[in-house]
């Protein structure tokens, strides 16, 4: 019975390494578990399971929101799909600097701290856009597994303030909660 279950669960796991490429084909399926970890490998642009940059002629959808001196964001709150690309059309309406970042409560927290430390730097993450006063920007990323995100705008003091919208990254059956 137990080596029944290992087995399911290898077969899942199988199935994960090689999901969301509709062209792997049955005769790699051996070699893709064998490439199990491949994803783990570090390309500087955050972890997987929050995502990585968009390819900008595979746009699923475009989301506008707009960045204000309130220290919000208009939405609070985004509903996305695993693996969706989205394009982030970014307007600064106020008369401040802000930024939009987007990754997990991590790497929020790290951005905070090298800011606090280099108030004025400029980011080019590509999980990151800083956007001038009257300025529209976009960002282009395709997200990762499901979990709660966040977009925070790390200009010291913004954060803090409370500028941070939530980013829930759900399956389609489970968006209704
Ligand atoms: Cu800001």
């Amino acid at each position: 019975m137990k080596l029944h279950l290992m087995f399911l669960v290898g077969l899942l796991a199988g199935q994960t390494a090689s999901g969301g490429d509709p062209d792997h084909g049955g005769a790699n399926d051996g070699q893709a578990a064998t490439h199990h970890g491949h994803h783990d490998s570090a390309h500087g642009a955050g972890n997987r399971a929050v995502g990585q940059p968009g390819h900008p002629d595979r746009i699923d959808r475009s989301i506008a929101v707009i960045a204000s001196d309130t220290m919000r964001y208009d939405p609070p709150e985004i509903t996305v799909r695993p693996g969706e690309t989205i394009r982030f059309e970014v307007k600064n309406d106020g008369k401040l600097r802000h930024e939009f970042t987007i990754g997990d409560a991590t790497e929020q927290r790290t951005h905070a701290e090298m800011m606090k430390r280099d108030p004025d730097m400029v980011h080019n993450d590509p999980n990151t856009i800083t956007v001038e006063p009257g300025v529209a920007k976009t960002l282009v990323w395709q997200f990762g597994e499901a979990g709660e995100l966040e977009i925070g705008c790390h200009v010291p003091g913004h954060y803090e303030a409370g500028m941070v919208a939530r980013v829930r990254v759900v399956a389609a059956n489970n968006s209704h909660q």
